[in-house]
């Protein structure tokens, strides 16, 4: 068969891609077509999305595909971060740039929520783990700040649904995004309606969810003709980044464990069926719906963050240290401290290094300002949020695998992977970095018909790629510093 070209729009909260993926019926080469930076604006009303910026990289990439690969390419489509969204009239018209989930117009809505509807039902009734970002807060937020707008509004679009709708001209919305609103009824395709209406949130804003892997329609024809692409469809993938990640993770078995790597760190095990128990609820585990009716169970914690943070500062600095030397650096450095990566303290942009030193010292560790040493302290603190993780998912699931696939740009960071594989006692298997791109064009593969299951797609990336194994050793060597983390974590 010759080969068939898909394009992926994957953006992250810190950079967005284009790539193409060139399918040749067993296995998927990926090319890129645009990277570009992604890193919203503030305004007199708060942290925003450059939202049309985007959406003009996104078509410099199409367009970028099209000169080089124009009659191949069968189809795009949309996956990104989680939560956000856009409010449009009945006309299709924006109503104001959509917000950062890190802006802080949600502070204190989750108490103001919890009032309305106390938090163990409102993890009961979605399966979702309260974060302060979560769309419903977001919502209740506006209601409170915006009535007008929504009011005004005819519906809610989902980030990833808003730029399809712009590459479309369809408004749909997917249901794997979805999901991440605490707004679906756990485990289906259903608003809560009665919840929404408990917090304020129109009922008219949440229209009917489409499933991912469905085919949206065709590139809007004024786009088409503007970037040289004919006859092309527009498809909802998992448009979760994290749904697309799994999907994309090249799992041999059913219900793998797994560990999406990047700004956040979501790990979990794929499931068929959503678990809400009062222990799940304590351990703030959450059930995200995937690709073919899988859920994910996951927990979300912060991962690459503090380290992207601290880069972003010793940059501003004028440091010219780049990723791979600050994890050398950090494979010597014996600095012994531990942070609870998910601390109230680190969770905005900051001066991440002090924020850090300032942790150390008020619970009384080693301070040091060494960028290896600060890099230590923050992974091995990653590594032993993992092990806890994953004893919590022991102790629920005797059945747990003995692998763990480590998918996107942070399974690049092999000190990380082997930490990992000692503290768990798991195999690491590291790879796709690509993985949320490449789940993205597994959806649209199944939109197309070429395949039918999530375990074919799942062939394909292991047809595709090079994946590095971390065994664990000397895992009994931790148990201490485990005790000592789970004291800084509890307190
Ligand atoms: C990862 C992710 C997480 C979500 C967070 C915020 O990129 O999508 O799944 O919790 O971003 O949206």
């Amino acid at each position: 068969m010759s080969h068939q070209t898909y394009l992926a729009v994957d953006l992250g909260a810190g950079s967005g891609r284009v790539v193409a993926g060139h399918f040749d019926g067993r296995k998927l080469q990926l090319e890129d077509q645009n990277r570009f930076p992604n890193q919203g604006v503030q305004l007199p009303t708060g942290w925003h999305w450059n939202i049309t910026e985007l959406f003009s990289n996104i078509k410099n990439g199409i367009a970028a595909a099209a000169k080089t690969h124009g009659d191949k390419v069968v189809s795009v489509a949309v996956d990104t971060w989680g939560v956000d969204y856009g409010l449009i009239d009945e006309r299709g018209r924006l109503l104001g740039l959509p917000w950062m989930y890190r802006d802080s117009r949600t502070d204190g809505l989750i108490e103001e929520v919890s009032k309305a509807v106390p938090k163990e039902e409102l993890y009961g009734r979605t399966g979702i783990q309260l974060l302060f970002f979560n769309t419903i807060f977001q919502l209740a937020a506006e209601a409170r700040q915006y009535p007008a707008v929504l009011r005004e509004a005819s519906q809610l679009l989902f980030v990833p649904d808003l730029l399809t709708y712009w590459l479309s001209g369809e408004r749909v919305i997917e249901q794997t995004i979805a999901s991440t609103s605490q707004l679906l009824k756990a485990g289906s395709a259903e608003w809560d309606l009665e919840l929404a209406a408990k917090v304020g949130i129109p009922a008219h804003l949440l229209k009917p969810v489409t499933a991912p892997g469905t085919k949206v329609g065709k590139l809007i024809a004024s786009l088409a003709a503007e970037i040289g692409l004919d006859s092309v469809d527009v498809v909802a993938c998992g448009s979760h980044d994290t749904a697309s990640a799994v999907a994309g993770a090249p799992a041999r078995s059913k219900n793998p464990l797994f560990l999406s790597s990047g700004t956040w760190s979501l790990l979990g095990r794929e499931l068929d069926a959503p678990i809400i128990t009062d222990a799940s609820f304590a351990a703030g585990f959450s059930n995200e719906q995937g690709l073919s009716g899988t859920t994910r169970f996951l927990k979300n914690v912060a991962g690459m963050w503090l380290l992207q943070e601290c880069k972003r500062n010793w940059d501003a600095q004028g440091s010219k240290l780049h990723y791979g030397e600050l994890v050398d650096h950090a494979w010597v450095s014996k600095a012994p401290g531990l942070v609870d990566p998910d601390d109230a303290s680190f969770s905005r942009p900051c001066d991440m290094p002090r924020a850090i030193a300032d942790y150390l010292r008020k619970t009384g560790q080693p301070v040091s300002e060494k960028p290896g040493d600060i890099a230590r302290v923050i992974l091995r603190s990653l590594a032993l949020k993992y092990r806890v993780l994953v004893n919590q998912l022991r102790a629920w699931m005797p059945d747990l695998p003995d692998t763990l696939h480590i998918v996107g740009g942070g399974s690049q960071n092999a000190l990380l992977n082997q930490m990992t594989a000692d503290a768990t006692g798991l195999t690491v298997e590291a790879g796709p970095i690509e993985a949320t791109a490449t789940g993205n064009i597994i959806a649209q593969l199944m939109a197309r018909g070429e395949i039918s299951s999530l375990e074919e797609g799942r062939e394909i990336v292991r047809n595709s790629f090079e994946f590095e194994t971390f065994e664990p050793s000397d895992t009994e060597s931790w148990n201490d510093e485990e005790a000592r983390f789970l004291q800084l974590i509890s307190t």
